[in-house]
């Protein structure tokens, strides 16, 4: 965004949050600051956290290349010659890890042709700006080059909040939410209640901002931030870098936050100056009171947050989670009895740094500088080690400054500055398919099946420096804090906590980043689809809502425990088909445990009793003109922001989600798609749902925001019960239901 633009959205804030204060009556959280500075119509919106529906207009808009496709194939629909608002397109998740950054980087670019060529020709033609395949991860380029304190921006990408490191307020959705807002139209959210994270004391030795967003998983749950902002502030914050802000932000998203951001301070303005942007840490200098919260609220934070969380950073221990699971977290001191208890392998087969989480440079000295005292001791690792960088810059200068060849020297692999193994674009050969095996890493995620493809690995999470030392230690039992490795001379070995510079000292190296402008003259852009391709498909607009009643539909699938968009819509070599809604619609539920039968991926067809994947009987049920139902459990579509998982059951035929509850993106998703999202009144009516029942749902032609949606089980005796379901759709959604999705609501 150009400089202007801040500085004028900067220049409006001291009149919109005066207005904001005297309406509210008292003073304003960050968040709300920035709120209520992209409000559309201050005045006409109405306020109120967990209530209102705000609608906003956002700075940027940012895409990445998997789930990019879908939203740059519904923003064409819109019919628009350029985008309204600034917008990118990054090229990071196509790129499989086999053997290295070069060969890798090489297949990629042939296997992926005919997409990143839709990609940079709609970018040419709609005025996006496109950063090529290797030019580094969506959220760590967007950290690097766009983000700026007091910006709102939104991301086909649930770590879009990694922004927040910069005091940016930017959110994950889906990539409906993304075409239309660069398409010209306001952007919707609930307005989000408040979580204040109060940090006292100061990040040292070993504990680093990684053990800061473990812990809170721990505490909070995955589903403890769902339609809530996490404001960090206190004296805490200004022993964190800039970088390391991004790190605790990006993780919210294993929270279910809506987003998470730290207030603007002289940590981020240095980061600012030293990626070239010297102009807007001046600007955001000069106009700092606004890019933080009021005195009264730091005075007295619980009269403003609806939650404060209290953490002295002193006394945190350096922490890892998983497996399955982000928020299964303890101290590392705490991992090896565990271990034992629970049977986990302790051996570590594989341990990777980097990602959009954690590929800072500070991240990677502090890395590099545990690997160095191994060197220099003589101690090799025991387990193989792979880094992914998070972007072209990142690269260049770490391999000025000779971390890369530390890393080389320790037996590491660098591959691409992608997603790679963080989503499953990992060709690993060292285990097979079914064996349970141990991995650790810096990455964000960690449920079944995403790094390998495997459910059977099991993935643990904490900071890079953890990681590297416990690739010298190959064991879950080393706690690299507290205990010791043997050296070459039999003797044990300590490792010092980790130290290195938050920046580069000679600066960040330059060179091509890898960006591509747009054509001065768009409207010459062709965009090809080929007909035929295999991976790219145009939309055909779902079918409107017939005005009947949905009566005894079959249960497709009733999902049980965890379902998140992994297991909806798996990632891995179904990336390949993101733009393919026919062809990604046969990867529908694969990973869902059908509560039944406690199996993944299949059960009973409900018309034929065969026993098939639940694509296939979707797939089957569509053919007979046959609609269904999902009936799932808590958090429902946690993880992802893949519409994906919204548009298969959408095009297979699903009329109804029912669950326990719902994690944000997923249900605006399914809202946008045209599904009806429900949650049981009564969560243990969860249990009344048997295979072989069939469902209504009663009432729909008065479907109004607030008003309860009857809902009747048929049993196969004939008997009948009736429950209650909620949803949280508002005028204009049920609009969207009606049309058959939002986008047709819009043309
Ligand atoms: C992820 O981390 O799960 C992803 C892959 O980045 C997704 C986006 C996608 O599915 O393409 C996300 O976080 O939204
Ligand atoms: Fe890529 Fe992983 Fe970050 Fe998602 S979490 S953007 S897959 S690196």
């Amino acid at each position: 965004m150009a400089v202007d633009q801040i500085k004028r959205l900067y220049e409006s804030m001291p009149g919109k949050l005066d207005e904001a204060r005297r309406r509210f009556g008292r003073g304003l959280t960050l968040a709300e600051k920035i709120l209520v500075a992209h409000a559309d119509d201050f005045a006409k919106q109405e306020w109120s956290r967990g209530k209102a529906q705000l609608r906003l207009r956002v700075d940027r808009v940012a895409l990445q290349d998997a789930t990019g496709q879908m939203a740059l194939l519904q923003f064409m629909q819109a019919g628009k010659k350029q985008v309204a608002v600034p917008s990118t397109v990054h090229c990071d998740h196509l790129i499989r890890a086999e053997s290295g950054a070069a060969a890798d980087m090489q297949r990629a670019i042939a296997e992926n042709r005919e997409v990143y060529d839709f990609l940079n020709s709609t970018s040419r033609k709609y005025g996006i700006g496109f950063w090529k395949p290797g030019a580094g991860i969506i959220h760590q380029v967007v950290l690097e080059n766009y983000a700026f304190p007091g910006g709102l921006m939104i991301g086909a990408d649930s770590h879009t909040p990694n922004a927040g490191g910069l005091g940016m307020a930017a959110i994950g959705v889906g990539g409906a939410d993304c075409g239309e807002a660069m398409a010209g139209l306001a952007w919707e959210v609930l307005d989000p209640k408040l979580i204040g994270v109060h940090l006292t004391g100061k990040l040292a030795g070993w504990s680093s901002p990684k053990d800061v967003i473990t812990y809170l998983c721990g505490l909070l749950t995955v589903k403890g931030g769902t339609n809530k902002i996490i404001e960090y502030f206190g004296p805490g914050a200004e022993s964190i870098s800039a970088t390391g802000k991004g790190t605790i932000c990006n993780m919210g998203a294993e929270l279910g936050a809506t987003t998470s951001l730290f207030h603007f301070d002289d940590r981020m303005a240095a980061y600012l100056r030293a990626t070239d942007r010297a102009e807007i840490a001046r600007l955001a200098e000069q106009h700092r009171q606004h890019l933080v919260a009021d005195p009264e609220v730091l005075r007295d934070p619980r009269k403003f947050y609806d939650e404060v969380v209290e953490l002295n950073l002193s006394e945190l221990e350096p922490h890892i989670v998983g497996p399955h699971s982000p928020d299964r977290a303890r101290p590392i001191s705490k991992l090896a009895a565990e271990v034992k208890k629970e049977g986990w392998p302790a051996q570590i087969r594989q341990a990777l740094i980097g990602s959009c989480t954690n590929s800072s440079y500070e991240d990677m000295r502090r890395a590099a500088h545990i690997a160095m005292q191994a060197l220099k001791a003589g101690i090799k690792a025991k387990t193989p080690f792979l880094v992914t960088p998070g972007s072209e810059r990142i690269y260049q200068t770490i391999k000025r400054d000779g971390i890369m060849e530390t890393f080389q020297k320790i037996g590491g692999t660098v591959l691409a500055n992608a997603c790679g193994p963080c989503i499953g674009q990992w060709k690993r050969s060292d285990v097979g398919k079914e064996e349970t095996n141990t991995i650790v890493s810096s990455f964000n995620r960690n449920f079944p099946g995403r790094n390998d493809g495997s459910a059977s690995t099991l993935s643990f999470l904490t900071s890079p420096e953890i990681v590297t030392a416990m690739a010298f230690g190959g064991t879950l039992e080393f706690d690299p804090v507290h205990g010791t490795i043997p050296g070459p001379d039999g003797k044990p070995f300590r490792f010092t906590a980790p130290e290195g510079e938050e920046l580069p000292a000679q600066g960040f190296a330059g060179g091509d980043a890898g960006f591509e402008a747009p054509a001065s003259d768009g409207d010459r852009v062709q965009v090809i689809v080929a007909p035929d391709s295999e991976r790219l498909q145009l939309l055909q607009p779902f079918p409107k809502w017939d005005g009947r009643d949905f009566g005894e539909l079959p249960i497709l699938v009733k999902t049980r425990g965890k379902t998140t968009t992994d297991h909806i819509s798996p990632a891995g070599a179904w990336l390949r088909f993101r733009g393919h809604l026919d062809r990604i619609s046969d990867n529908m539920f694969l990973g869902a445990v059908n509560a039944f039968t406690g199996e993944a991926g299949k059960g009973v067809n409900p018309v034929t009793g065969e026993v098939k994947t639940f694509t296939q009987n979707a797939r089957d049920l569509k053919a007979k003109g046959v609609s269904w139902v999902v009936i799932g459990d808590e958090n429902y579509g946690e993880g992802s922001s893949r519409e994906h998982a919204a548009m298969s059951p959408r095009y297979l035929g699903g009329k109804v989600v029912m669950v326990r509850s719902f994690a944000r993106i997923h249900e605006t998703n399914l809202k946008k798609q045209g599904i009806l999202p429900l949650t049981f009144a009564k969560a243990s009516d969860y249990d009344l749902f048997e295979q072989a029942d069939r469902v209504s749902v009663r009432g729909l032609g008065a479907l109004a925001p607030g008003k309860p949606v009857e809902v009747v089980i048929h049993k196969p005796g004939g008997k009948t019960v009736a429950i209650q379901c909620l949803h949280t759709m508002t005028d204009e959604q049920i609009g969207w239901f009606k049309a058959g999705s939002a986008l047709n609501a819009l043309t």
